[in-house]
């Protein structure tokens, strides 16, 4: 079976493709929800309900695991897809407050939804407890990276004027809270002061994957056989299209 991955779009690609670089052999099929998208928009009961549909063509499409590669999912239905799929093994994405934990003046992006999520919440109240946290839910940034891609001048543009803010000021610190968000790592990083952390969990999450396919039950991927990767959109394939051009590991296993 291959590792199922999904997004409401193009964001959990960052994640795949930590993935595929940390095991290169394993096949992955990824769904971006880009017909649903942004999530950030959406009840709680409507985004549990997109994670379950994916969730039931991921399994019958044989995966082994599935990783919520988007923060927004992870933060409203996780627990709910762990209670309604018992013995499908889930990982999720989060905010890394915990890596923060050593700044000064931490940054939090992420959207509306996972800010408020009581899953954030609690993960802030024990790694930053009582530290001031300058929070962004970056409404727009999403739809700039779906429409215009990493090093676009409206993704530029926007990434200025976000740490020009005031409250933004003298940061050293910065999560990436959303999967969006790594993918335009380069951009964030030309926008702020040399220096500042800014902290993408991909890795965290690839990591992960592969403890949880080291346990027992799992069957390693053959080695001669060629990693396999396929990509579906709810809404078309444009954005993913484009995205893929610029990851080029996960573009070679591409069917
Ligand atoms: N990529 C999603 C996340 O990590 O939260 C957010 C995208 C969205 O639908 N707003």
């Amino acid at each position: 079976g291959s590792i199922g991955v999904f997004d409401s779009g193009i964001g959990g690609l960052s994640v795949a493709n930590a993935i595929c670089g940390l095991l290169p052999r394993e096949s992955l099929l990824y769904v971006s929800d880009n017909r649903h998208a942004p999530y950030g928009a959406r009840t709680d009961a409507e985004v549990f309900d997109f994670s379950r549909r994916i969730t039931d063509f991921l399994l019958g499409a044989g995966v082994k695991l599935v990783v919520v590669a988007c923060n927004t999912a992870t933060s409203i239905a996780i627990d709910g897809l762990r209670e309604a799929y018992p013995g499908v093994p889930f990982v999720g994405l989060e905010p890394a407050v915990k890596p923060a934990a050593g700044g000064q003046r931490i940054g939090v992006m992420a959207t509306a939804v996972t800010l408020r999520s009581p899953r954030y919440q609690s993960l802030k109240e024990r790694y930053l407890a009582g530290r001031p946290v300058w929070e962004s839910p970056c409404r727009g940034l999403v739809e700039r990276i779906e429409r215009h891609g990493a090093g676009s001048a409206e993704v530029r543009a926007f990434l200025e004027e976000l740490f020009a803010e005031p409250a933004a000021g003298e940061l050293d610190t910065v999560v990436l809270g959303c999967t969006h968000y790594p993918l335009v790592i380069a951009d964030i990083r030309a926008a702020l002061p040399p220096g500042v952390n800014v902290i993408d969990p991909s890795g965290a999450a690839a990591r992960q994957v592969q403890r949880l396919l080291e346990m027992p039950g799992f069957v390693a991927a053959e080695s001669p056989a060629p990693a396999r990767h396929d990509f579906y959109g709810t809404g078309g394939s444009a954005p993913l299209q484009r995205t893929l051009h610029a990851l080029p590991a996960l573009n070679a296993g591409r069917r």
